[in-house]
């Protein structure tokens, strides 16, 4: 069985957030289950690139409404990545460095229509030129969402309209949506299948996605549930589509999140030896930073936006700190710029508390979910969340909001003997402040802190389980394409 997964993101080529680490690792794992999973993606202008081979296998021109753009596809030369990986090299649309933005003034790309249709149309008519097909068409968000549109309504694919296609929803916030006179970059289709495109008047990427893909799959069950409520106008499609949607909770990559051979920790531990491996990393990461390793560590990691929730973190710092003068907080991301201000205004005023580090900065994300002892996540939207996971394997217990994939993968110390995380339900100071209190209490009862550490850390968060439900997902979608 041949996967092909079409997305913007692949960790570590280019990753913006967690779709990047998704379709970085799921492969990996599809790969060791009887299937053969590549990622399809663009050639950006990247540093990656300088130290990785590729070789070209394919070359066409897509048509764009009057020109015709030259593309060619590429294949990573080396196996590095425990799948195979083809680029799309489209010279004028996909040479830049940004993935959705230009990084200097963080703008969105002013032609990023004719970019997303462009590399979706040339991998269309690569995989159109295939002697054998593949068995699935697996698009992630928005960004490929015309893909399962293309594949059931364009004459020119008319080939691949019995490969069943799968749309995954990381993110329902964000859909894709264009004026409708940017029709003429598509391919042509019968103009009675128009309206598939159209939501509320407007062509949208996510919502054509969601009516023309065999399947739906979100991230986490209970965001399945969420979206229907909460999906940022798309709640009657999402209801009315309900019986093609599957919520299939992501995993991680635990050979790359792993505190035993983690390369970018100070100390390497197990479960067994964590009490002292993660002293020794703590001690190294405060030092950094003028923090008191004997003091409660409080992390934040993730953009700053108020999806995030880390509006919520300016004030319940101000309040934990004023309160209990001994907890520290430790910041690590960059988004709004208003809320970086704050945060920032946050750090300054309360310097030996507080440490805000405005940057995007993988290393030290591994080494803050190794030296910390909590990771809060109060997010208002959480598709899944993988930072939770991440922490629990490096033995930092998890403050989350629960919502989407945190409520379903958080247990906490109070609810359930078997807890080892710590939840607020409701989006405000008063329920946070609380969750803060109650992770101090644990913080400072060091044999049941010991214990919920360890339970945490032998928990297995790996992409193991659901990379099955996924095969058994393609399964199915193969034998009923096969009834056509
Ligand atoms: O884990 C990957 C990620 C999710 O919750 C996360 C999010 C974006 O917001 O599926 O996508």
């Amino acid at each position: 069985m041949l996967i092909l997964h079409l997305s913007l993101e692949c960790y570590p080529i280019a990753k913006v957030g967690g779709l990047g680490d998704v379709v970085g690792a799921l492969p990996k794992y599809l790969n060791r289950n009887d299937s053969e999973s590549w990622v399809v993606m663009p050639k950006y202008r990247r540093k990656w690139f300088d130290n990785h081979q590729t070789e070209i296998v394919y070359r066409n021109k897509v048509k764009l409404d009057c020109s015709q753009v030259p593309f060619q596809i590429e294949r990573l030369s080396e196996s590095v990545l425990g799948f195979p990986v083809y680029f799309i090299d489209i010279p004028g649309l996909w040479d830049r460095p940004g993935v959705y933005s230009d990084s200097s003034t963080n703008d969105e790309y002013w032609d990023t229509f004719e970019r997303y249709i462009s590399f979706q149309k040339a991998a269309l008519m690569w995989i159109s030129d295939f002697d054998q097909k593949p068995d699935i068409l697996h698009c992630h968000d928005h960004h490929t969402g015309l893909i399962p549109f293309m594949t059931m309504c364009a004459d020119d694919f008319e080939s691949l309209k019995r490969i069943p296609t799968v749309l995954t929803i990381h993110n329902g916030e964000y859909h894709g949506r264009y004026s409708f006179s940017e029709v003429k970059f598509l391919p042509k289709f019968g103009w009675n299948n128009v309206g598939l495109l159209d939501w509320h008047g407007e062509m949208n990427a996510l919502a054509a996605g969601i009516k023309t893909a065999w399947r739906v799959t979100t991230v986490s069950e209970s965001y399945m549930q969420e979206l229907q409520y909460h999906s940022n106008g798309l709640e009657a499609l999402l209801n009315k589509e309900e019986g093609k949607c599957i919520g299939i909770v992501n995993g991680i990559d635990t050979e790359q999140w792993n505190p035993e051979t983690d390369e970018l920790l100070e100390d390497h531990y197990s479960v067994d030896t964590a009490d002292k491996g993660k002293k020794s990393n703590k001690k190294h990461l405060c030092s950094k930073f003028g923090l008191d390793p004997k003091k409660p560590l409080f992390s934040f990691i993730g953009r700053m936006v108020n999806e995030k929730g880390a509006d919520l973190l300016p004030d319940l710092i101000i309040k934990s700190v004023d309160r209990y003068p001994d907890v520290q907080f430790l910041i690590l991301g960059t988004g709004e710029r208003k809320l970086e201000h704050r945060l920032a205004e946050v750090g300054a005023d309360f310097r030996e508390n507080v440490h805000v580090e405005l940057a995007y900065d993988e290393k030290l994300a591994h080494k803050m979910y190794a030296g910390s002892d909590f990771m809060i996540m109060p997010s208002r939207v959480e598709p899944c969340g993988l930072n939770q996971m991440y922490a629990l394997r490096y033995g930092t217990i998890p403050i989350v909001r629960a919502v989407g994939g945190l409520k379903d993968t958080v247990i906490d110390v109070d609810e359930d003997k078997n807890g080892y995380g710590i939840k607020f339900y409701d989006f405000n100071i008063p329920e946070s402040f609380e969750a803060i209190e109650k992770a101090l209490r644990l913080f400072n009862d060091k044999k049941r802190l010991k214990t919920v550490i360890k339970r945490g850390m032998s928990l297995d968060f790996s992409w193991n389980s659901s990379a099955l439900n996924y095969i058994s997902l393609y399964k199915t979608l193969v034998k009923e394409s096969e009834k056509l």
